[in-house]
């Protein structure tokens, strides 16, 4: 077949760009997700009995606390002597007492609810022509189908402007809709209360749990066109209508103090306005963030006719298909927009979407991968505001950390562990050996900071940004040791979540020097460096920085060839691994390069193959840390295989990560990966094309971004770039290079666009 670049093509039946079915979902991980970065829903298209399965980002159990250990300080000049002597277990023994936080676990996240809707009569066995879709270039979600003849139709979205789920029922027959609506909140029975507001809405109240825990409430209100609307006990029953619009509205006590009232004032205003506008306003909104990027890939055009699942089943056989491959990578950007938008949370482990009570690691924000690579794409993919609740998350955890900092380990600055919650809190999770006591969770995070500068070239973000990088490179600082050698080194460590054997057989995987943790304070404390020159500030911190720069231990080369996990040459218990935390350097870090350090880099790829033969890759956020790492080494084929694998082996119907269980990451991290493979700018140079493999030899893409404030628009073939347009935000000295085109040096002035090529 010719393949051709053709961005109209792909389309669903409805002209744009859908993940689509021909029957409801039966399970959870078959619903569609919506979402407007604080209110969520799983989408089951049923058509007899619906389910909205709900969210709020903000519903969690409990409320803050200090948990941390005050013994920690008093036994760590003890648990640093063991581990430095070999005797690990010693050491985490004493480490398990001494460090663990009181009680070991954060908060964590809960379901809001459901909504329930029963249409009597309509049956599947007298359904015909169902599918239902959710729509990626309008964020909306659809459910029709055929019932005697007549069409009925359901659109649903989650408005950001008007903080509202939408739901409009229409029907080909006048009169021709009726339903039952009420909420539920599962076998759990957690609603303190339910009832009547009016004669055509429903609310339902209750608590998170715990102390000092958040209260939540949910409305719902039903605008009937024709027929009648009435409220019985807890449902609103509305019969022979021409179509009805319902309103849902939700919060919790951690924004407003009383949420049913705020819930009802919202929906009071809301009312008032026809479904179109609301709609209209809600696509508006949502396509001047999705509409910023296009990818185009020679596509089969004749896919489009089968639903999304049968894609994928395909694809899992070994058939190539671009189109899934391009709305796999559109829906990272959509789930990203659903579950991130200023003033949300940010995404957590699931997004916002979590139908359980008790959900897997608390479905809350684990910082020693997950929470990052859930914004590895949010300033390339041009979602840079989508980046901005992990910004306010890290602000929340500042206190906190401090304490954190100063009671378990005597230090100045602040610290976070591997996971943090709602409330921000820093003292470690689980008594879990592999990855509890790990206390560069904070300094990972502000270096989302230094990437949002970069990116978008905020001076004055980088200013109200600075002193929270400061702090945490301050608490570096005063956590390192020296040890006998005169290096300085962290202990207690971990490499997340690693075990290494000891020449003398021991193994543990508490330890001094993991690499991981040097590769991030290079990175912070070059980043405080930098900054501190941009900001003409501090040069007295500068020279610290410095100088500790110098006494840190460099990244080495072990006995296999490959990048060594500690700072001595141990064996790895676990080679297949699914944490690579030793190649942080070469992504999202930046210090082990093919081109500026091909040494280096050639070990990352020794360790990457060690890895990957031993069984790597297995979880669905491995794989997509795996895309990056080839993307960066330059190896498109490679890159390739692994986006081949993420979508084969650890993607769900609905295009959902699958850890197992459901994990967003994956997602997050694979749109990541997939534009590495497009663009790279962490060189000082922007290289296009970097990791193409030959399956994508033609194609397009817009609105690409790279560090310095440039946004990429290209086309090639043929493995050249035949065009591409970059235009500035700031001025500046770009170079690029691009298969195809010479090397080009220019001075850029922001505001304008330049194009190179035929
Ligand atoms: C880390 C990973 C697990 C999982 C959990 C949420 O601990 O090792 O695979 O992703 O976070």
């Amino acid at each position: 077949m010719v393949q051709q670049i053709d961005p109209t093509q792909n389309k669903g039946t409805e002209e744009n760009r859908c993940l689509w079915y021909k029957q409801p979902a039966s399970k959870w991980n078959e619903a569609l997700p919506i979402g407007n970065g604080r209110l969520g829903a799983m989408v089951f298209g049923r058509t007899a009995e619906e389910k909205l399965q709900l969210n709020e980002d903000s519903l969690w159990y409990g409320g803050p606390r200090n948990r941390n250990n005050e013994d920690a300080l008093t036994y760590l000049p003890e648990v640093r002597r063991l581990i430095l002597a070999g005797r690990l277990q010693e050491a985490e023994e004493l480490a398990a007492m001494s460090m663990a936080a009181q009680p070991e676990a954060q908060r964590h996240y809960l379901p809001l609810g459901d909504l329930l809707l029963s249409f009597g009569g309509h049956e599947d066995s007298r359904i015909e022509e169902y599918r239902r879709e959710l729509d990626l270039d309008e964020g909306i979600s659809r459910v029709t189908y055929r019932l005697e003849g007549r069409r009925y139709t359901r659109e649903l979205f989650a408005s950001h402007p008007d903080q509202a789920l939408v739901m409009r029922i229409s029907s080909e027959q006048a009169g021709g809709i009726s339903l039952k609506a009420r909420f539920d909140r599962g076998a759990w029975r957690y609603v303190e209360k339910t009832g009547k507001w009016g004669s055509s809405g429903i609310t339902m109240r209750g608590y998170g749990g715990g102390e000092g825990g958040i209260s939540f409430a949910a409305v719902l209100k039903a605008i009937p066109e024709g027929g009648s609307c009435r409220t019985i006990g807890e449902y609103v029953w509305i019969e022979g209508a021409d179509a009805v619009t319902l309103l849902l509205a939700a919060g919790t006590t951690f924004r407003v103090a009383d949420p049913e009232e705020d819930s009802k004032r919202r929906l009071d205003e809301l009312e008032h306005q026809s479904y179109a506008e609301l709609k209209a306003r809600h696509i508006a909104d949502y396509q001047a963030l999705y509409t910023r990027m296009q990818l185009s890939l020679p596509e089969d055009p004749l896919l489009v006719q089968r639903p999304t699942d049968e894609r994928l089943e395909r694809f899992a056989q070994g058939s190539d298909d671009h189109g899934l491959l391009t709305d796999y990578f559109h829906y990272g950007r959509y789930l990203l927009i659903a579950s991130s938008r200023r003033g949300s949370l940010p995404a957590n482990l699931q997004g916002i979407w979590n139908d359980s009570f008790m959900p897997p690691w608390d479905s809350k924000f684990t910082i020693n991968i997950n929470a990052q690579m859930n914004y590895w794409h949010a300033e390339t993919c041009n979602l840079a505001e989508c980046h901005e609740p992990l910004f306010d998350l890290i602000e929340r955890m500042r206190e906190p950390g401090r304490v954190t900092a100063r009671v378990m380990y005597g230090c100045e600055g602040f610290t976070a562990h591997h996971n943090t919650d709602i409330w921000g809190d820093t003292a470690p999770q689980d008594t879990y050996l592999p990855a509890s006591f790990w206390p560069l969770g904070a300094a990972w995070l502000c270096l989302h900071l230094w990437e949002h500068y970069r990116f978008g070239g905020d001076r004055q973000f980088l200013a109200s940004s600075y002193d929270t990088m400061k702090e945490a490179a301050v608490f570096l600082l005063d956590y390192l040791m020296e040890d006998d050698q005169g290096r300085l080194i962290t202990c207690p460590s971990v490499s997340p979540e690693n075990t290494y054997i000891l020449p003398s057989g021991e193994s543990g995987v508490i330890c001094a020097g993991a690499s991981m943790d040097f590769q991030i304070i290079e990175a912070l404390f070059g980043a405080c460096i930098e900054a501190s020159q941009i900001l003409d500030k501090d040069e007295a911190f500068r020279e610290q920085l410095n100088t500790a720069l110098k006494r840190i231990p460099a990244p080495k080369i072990g006995r296999h060839g490959q990048i060594q996990e500690w700072m001595e040459d141990y064996e790895e218990a676990e080679p297949g691994h699914r944490h690579i935390s030793h190649l942080f350097a070469l992504y999202p870090g930046a210090s082990i390069d093919p081109v500026d350090t091909p040494e280096l880099a050639n070990a990352a790829r020794v360790t990457l193959e060690r890895r990957l033969a031993s069984g790597g890759g297995h979880t669905g956020w491995s794989r997509a840390w795996i895309i990056n790492f080839w993307a960066r080494l330059q190896d498109g084929e490679r890159a390739y295989a692994n986006v081949r694998a993420l979508l084969e082996k650890s993607t769900l119907p609905n295009l959902f990560d699958n850890h197992p269980p459901f994990q967003i990451d994956g997602n997050f991290g694979g749109t990541a990966g997939i534009a590495e493979m497009l663009l790279q700018s962490h060189s000082g140079e922007l290289r296009l094309l970097p990791a193409l493999p030959e399956a994508w030899s033609e194609g397009r893409v817009s609105g690409l971004c790279a560090r310095g404030g440039y946004t990429v628009d290209m086309i090639w073939s043929n493995a050249e770039v035949t065009q591409v347009s970059i235009t500035c935000r700031a001025d500046g000295k770009c170079r690029l290079t691009a298969p195809g085109l010479q090397e080009i040096l220019f001075e850029a002035q922001a505001g304008q666009t330049y194009t190179f090529g035929a």
